[in-house]
């Protein structure tokens, strides 16, 4: 059963985790198609690429119209035999491409247009010249081209070098390829890297390459021949203005402000590892959310730091290896931030958990405080709560001194254990430690006296004896308050403990609900009668037994007499239970009869019904019945009880002797009798109590009194039943003195009627 809740509640709690991580992992996804994670993308992508910096390949080259090739030739617009130069050149030194990142798009002058277009129709490499687009409105994608003129791109292949900055104004991707009012065109760089793709899809440029790394040649020394021919055979060559005052100059996420030449040459190279896979955000935050259910589930702050770790490092893995090996471009931000939102989740729940704890406990002696009690009392109803308040702490704490008290609350917890105190004990105040108890109140109170009892001896703290004294204080399970009162109340009377007020009022009601379900008792077969044999030590044999009621209640567990005879005597409803036991036990001697077992049988008769005429004149008349002879029966009187009407007593005990029943004073010497009664009572037999027999062979003073009583019984011609024989050495030293019967639990313990059947029978056997 308890493990069945266990896992029910383990899996409960899989539940809400699994949810918790849905529930980020939808709010993310929500964040992430809003765009509103773009910025923390933008800036793990740039450290994607710091991370995987690197030199270009040295195929893409980069004719520089710079500062110097201005100077040079100094008259702006340049003339075209210039740039018709610079391909004748090119093309001498193998070139595989040429590319121009120039504008074409208006005539010049007719002389330098054909000599330009020449050069072009001659070169063997591959011409690209460009297209620069312009939206044709503001929501369409398509592009209004201006081509170079019909006489230049007659000889050459056209490609776009439109760039788009992104709305923070930095250029971070460019399009394979555009779409012009008729027909979809390549980009730049896709002519350059030889890649298709589908129009219009822009790529992301990869700048971890490192822009400085392009091989770069001044316009004006390709011009003039100034370069080792070896240096563009097979190589692509993108020709275009770098020079600051040409102004075709872009922001970059990584490299700062660029020429728009070499954004492309970027484009270029980026393309020539790949056209870029864009994986999107959706799959690492699926393998980030496996990460963050190992996070929220994560039981110490040291689990929330490794998975973490874990997650964001494949999470950055991801995107380094994706990126550098298979030309995917994964968008991290969301799985990140999954990540960081469960470890933050997880450890913000810690945190409250340990300061949840921390208030439960109470510092000083580590023990768990009155909030931690409060808590517990709510899961109990039916029960009391226990103060125990120390008398006179503040002497205590100067005898032992302040850092000795949590050792000496944990000795004196440990006494209260050894006295029976079961379950968490609590501080509930600097000076009581409480718990919860569902014991019965009768049963409680004799625990709380023998918890007095055992710690009257002084318990050691750090090398000093200290004296303890406790008092208790009993109250509803919810009210510690009134319970610390009742404490105070019971100290300030000199008592070890007692009841508030409420509690005193619950635990009668309690008691008088228990009697009331006392006759659906004895109706049904709750109650039972057990018998316990007394050993006649002259004929080793078992000749008689005790018969002792138990109940057993459905609801509350096995009940001790103690607890309900004492109850039954107030509310006047032990001469039934008595009756009940009588006819038990006359049922029983008369099966044993038959089965040829000649056993007396004891039955407990309170003190106060002897004195009931009612009662006594019920018993007769069972009696009379003759089921049994009536001298199978000995009545055993408490003593504890004081004999109210002494007369009246003598007189039903004489009648009942006349029936032929014995009796017995029972418990002898713990009570208020005197030798008188013993003078004066008609009994036939003397039990002597437990707690003087049990150590008679080895303590002189009991062994003593003991054989001392005995001799005085058989004076006064009574025989004696020594009870609570719990050690042979005991029985021998019975024997010795001449002690007629014993009873304890070295012969057996109660047992039932069927079962002490056979055990008296095997006796009898044996002692034949
Ligand atoms: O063995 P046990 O725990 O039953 O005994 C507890 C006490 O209850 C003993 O003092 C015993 O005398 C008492 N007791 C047991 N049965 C009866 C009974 O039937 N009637 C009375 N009056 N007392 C009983
Ligand atoms: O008070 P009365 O004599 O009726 O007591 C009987 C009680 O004594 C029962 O509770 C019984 O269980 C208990 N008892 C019987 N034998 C022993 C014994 O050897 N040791 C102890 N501790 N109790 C015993
Ligand atoms: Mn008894």
């Amino acid at each position: 059963m308890q493990s069945l809740s266990r896992w029910r509640s383990r899996a409960g709690r899989r539940v809400v985790q699994a949810a918790t991580v849905l529930a980020l992992a939808v709010a993310i996804a929500l964040s992430a198609s809003a765009g509103t994670l773009q910025p923390l993308e933008n800036v793990l992508q740039n450290a994607g690429f710091a991370m995987r910096s690197h030199a270009a390949s040295g195929q893409i080259h980069v004719v520089e119209m710079d500062a110097a090739s201005v100077a040079a030739i100094q008259r702006w617009p340049w003339d075209r035999e210039h740039y018709a130069r610079v391909v004748e050149r090119l093309d001498e030194a193998g070139a595989r491409t040429i590319a121009f990142d120039v504008d074409f798009s208006t005539a010049s002058d007719r002389e330098q247009d054909d000599r330009f277009a020449a050069a072009l129709a001659d070169a063997n490499a591959t011409v690209i010249l460009p297209v620069f687009g312009q939206r044709g409105s503001f929501a369409e994608k398509r592009q209004l081209d201006s081509l170079p003129i019909p006489q230049l791109r007659e000889h050459a292949l056209l490609g776009s070098v439109s760039v788009s900055p992104a709305s923070d104004g930095l250029v971070r991707e460019m399009p394979i390829g555009t779409f012009n009012a008729d027909a979809p065109r390549p980009s730049l760089s896709a002519q350059l890297a030889q890649r298709s793709g589908v129009a219009d899809d822009d790529f992301p440029i990869d700048f971890s390459i490192q822009p400085d790394t392009l091989p770069r040649h001044s316009f004006i020394a390709v011009k003039m021949g100034e370069f080792d021919p070896a240096t563009f055979a097979g190589k692509d060559v993108i020709i275009g203005a770098t020079a600051i005052e040409m102004g075709d100059r872009y922001a970059t996420p990584v490299h700062g402000v660029i020429p728009g030449v070499i954004i492309q040459a970027l484009a270029a190279e980026t393309l020539l590892d790949g056209v870029p896979v864009e994986i999107g955000w959706a799959l690492p935050l699926l393998l980030a959310a496996l990460f963050a259910y190992a996070i929220i589930a994560a039981r110490s702050r040291n689990r929330i730091l490794v998975q973490f770790g874990l997650g964001a490092t494949l999470v950055f893995a991801l995107l380094h290896f994706g990126a550098s090996e298979f030309a995917l471009r994964i968008a991290i931000a969301p799985a990140l931030v999954m990540l960081i939102a469960a470890a933050l989740l997880r450890w913000a729940i810690l945190v409250r958990e340990d300061f949840e704890e921390a208030r439960l406990v109470d510092a000083e002696s580590g023990m768990p405080n009155r909030r931690a009690l409060e808590r517990a009392a709510a899961t109990h109803d039916r029960s009391r709560i226990v103060a125990a308040m120390i008398d006179e702490f503040d002497a205590v704490k100067l005898v032992i001194g302040q850092d000795a008290i949590s050792d000496f609350l944990a000795r004196l917890q440990d006494r209260l254990r050894v006295a029976g105190c079961e379950g968490p004990i609590y501080r509930i105040d600097d000076r009581a430690l409480a718990w919860v108890s569902s014991l019965e109140p009768l049963e409680l109170e004799s625990r709380l006296l023998g918890m007095a009892a055992i710690l009257r001896s002084p318990v050691e703290v750090r090398g000093s004896r200290v004296d303890i004294k406790l008092t208790f204080g009993i109250a509803d399970v919810n009210a510690p308050d009134e319970a610390l009162h009742a404490a105070s109340q019971a100290a300030r009377h000199g008592e070890c403990f007692a009841y508030h007020e409420q509690a005193q009022k619950s635990a009668l009601d309690q008691q008088l609900s228990l009697m009331g379900e006392l006759e659906e008792a004895m109706e049904g077969d709750e109650l039972s009668v057990l018998y316990q044999p007394k050993f006649d030590l002259r004929a080793e044999r078992i000749t008689s037994a005790e018969a002792l009621i138990r109940w057993r209640h459905p609801v509350r567990g096995d009940l001790r007499p103690d607890i309900f005879i004492p109850l039954a005597e107030e509310t006047n409803r032990i001469d039934e239970l008595t009756l009940f036991v009588l006819r038990r036990v006359i049922d029983d001697v008369r099966e044993w009869r038959k089965g040829g077992l000649e056993i007396r049988a004891a039955i407990n008769i309170s003190a106060r019904l002897i004195t009931s005429a009612d009662f006594t004149a019920r018993v007769e008349s069972i009696l009379l019945e003759d089921r049994v002879p009536a001298d199978r029966l000995i009545f055993e009187i408490t003593e504890s009880a004081t004999i109210g009407q002494f007369d009246l007593a003598c007189s039903a005990l004489r009648r009942f002797r006349d029936l032929g029943v014995g009796v017995s004073m029972d418990d002898y010497g713990t009570g208020q009798s005197t030798l008188s009664y013993l003078k004066r009572l008609p009994l036939t037999e003397l039990k002597i109590d437990r707690s003087f027999v049990q150590h008679a062979h080895r303590d002189h003073a009991d062994a003593l009194l003991v054989s001392s009583t005995v001799e005085l019984a058989h004076q006064l011609g009574l025989q004696v039943v020594a009870e609570g024989i719990e050690e042979e050495a005991c029985l021998d030293f019975l024997r010795e003195i001449g002690c007629d019967y014993a009873q304890g639990y070295f012969i057996a313990r109660p047992m039932s009627a069927d079962a002490f059947f056979d055990t008296a029978q095997t006796t009898i056997a044996r002692a034949a």
